[in-house]
């Protein structure tokens, strides 16, 4: 009998059968962020900024387009299961001598990822992009006093969401477009209200025309560097913002919240309520660093909660991390394999057991239970889904990420 087929029956002791675990996993598509593989620079030379910052200088980072598609490409052959290519509106591209603001950009500047994305046989999201750009004016953008600077982004927004909306028709498929903003004062703000009034009135307009390829969603902040008093889009006005229009979302980016606040437990709360959650999963290590996701606790509570919540088809999971101090594939890898992991792990649990045990006051049974599910033979299972997909199994994809770095990054000097 094969490692899997003993993990099997280990998983059928338990009530779970891992053959239906597997063949869910590899239908839930996961959302990768474009911006791992330069460091969020983008195409239209805006670069980071706005309270989000990379740290590191590892060598062989993508500088235009083409070699973008080529390290995605790359981490895909390495990563099983169902993928999307998450958008930033910086990298529209732009044909020679062509230099649009960004509030002028259209849909055949992402014409090209379009295609990009039909050979891939992949979904797109999208995302606005309020900064790194000379029109955020003292930090503010959708909540500037100054009209110019709020129009600018008022445009942008609008536009961002008519991209998504004919790239969403172009693939036949409906596209994430997540509007956050870097919003804030550095130190501690006079007036708490008058900028949110005037997010609420430019989000009114941003997501005034209907999209029917479009899901809208909005993500919330707690701080970022230099914008640590005060932020705008708190959790508190989204979500009572998206509460109160049918047709726009909350986004849950698992770096945004207080240190000791679970996201996992976001998840069921807001199910009560709307009937799609996106998420960006990330890795704070000790505030919104976005490091690089690995199969940890966190990860696999919020994993949890998708899966025995049966939820997986209204939690879109997206990425967002941006680590520039290893290699960008590795990265890009690590980050998609690790939720995988996450997902899996939530898959082979026997949570209707342990929800009857919750119901019936077995508090013994819930807690055995799931202590001694953590050594069954998970990682027999995933290799064995590794296999299934035709890829490389955890100990060996490195070795083809080494390899390019040899062939192909160290090149880009
Ligand atoms: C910033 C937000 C936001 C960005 C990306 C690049 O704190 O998490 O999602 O990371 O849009
Ligand atoms: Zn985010």
């Amino acid at each position: 009998m094969s490692s899997f087929e003993k993990a099997k029956t280990k998983y059928k002791n338990i009530g779970v059968d891992v053959d239906s675990a597997l063949a869910a996993l590899s239908e839930k598509p996961i959302s990768i962020h474009c911006w791992q593989g330069d460091d969020i620079t983008g195409f239209d030379s805006g670069g980071a900024g706005g309270g989000i910052q990379t740290t590191g200088n590892y060598p062989g980072k993508a500088r235009n387009f083409q070699e973008m598609k080529a390290d995605f490409e790359k981490a895909c052959s390495l990563i099983p299961g169902k993928k999307r290519i998450s958008l930033h509106a910086s990298y529209a591209i732009f044909s020679q001598g062509e230099k649009p603001a960004r509030n002028e950009i259209e849909y055949k500047h992402f014409a090209p990822w379009v295609d990009y994305a039909k050979e891939l046989g992949i979904g797109i999201d999208f995302n606005p992009t309020c900064f790194g750009h000379p029109m955020v004016k003292d930090n503010l953008t959708l909540s500037s006093p100054d009209e110019a600077v709020r129009r600018f982004w008022i445009e942008h927004c609008v536009r961002s969401r008519q991209i998504s909306n004919a790239i969403g028709e172009a693939l036949d498929d409906e596209v994430l477009c997540n509007v956050w903003i870097p919003d804030g004062f550095k130190d501690i703000p006079a007036d708490r209200k008058t900028p949110r009034m005037r997010l609420k009135d430019s989000l009114d307009e941003v997501f005034a025309e209907k999209l029917p390829n479009v899901i809208d969603c909005v993500e919330s902040k707690v701080f970022g560097i230099g914008v640590e008093s005060y932020t705008v889009g708190s959790n508190e006005f989204y979500l009572a913002y998206a509460a109160g229009k049918p047709d726009v979302y909350t986004l849950l980016d698992n770096g945004h919240y207080h240190p000791t606040e679970s996201t996992a437990d976001k998840i069921p709360s807001l199910l009560c309520f709307f009937d799609k959650i996106p998420l960006h999963i990330t890795r704070a290590v000790r505030w919104d660093s976005d490091h690089v996701v690995l199969f940890d606790d966190e990860v696999r509570e919020i994993c949890k909660e998708i899966v025995r919540n049966n939820a997986l088809d209204k939690v879109l999971v997206g990425l967002d991390f941006f680590d520039a101090s290893i290699n960008r594939i590795a990265a890009w890898v690590l980050g998609t394999r690790s939720v995988q992991k996450a997902l899996l792990y939530a898959l082979l649990m026997p949570h209707e057991m342990l929800k009857t045990a919750q119901d019936n006051a077995e508090f013994t049974k819930m807690m055995a239970v799931m202590e001694d599910f953590k050594t069954l033979p998970f990682g027999d299972v995933w290799t064995a889904y590794c296999e299934k997909q035709g890829v490389l199994p955890d100990g060996e994809w490195l070795d083809a990420v080494m390899e390019y770095e040899k062939k192909v990054l160290v090149n880009r000097k």
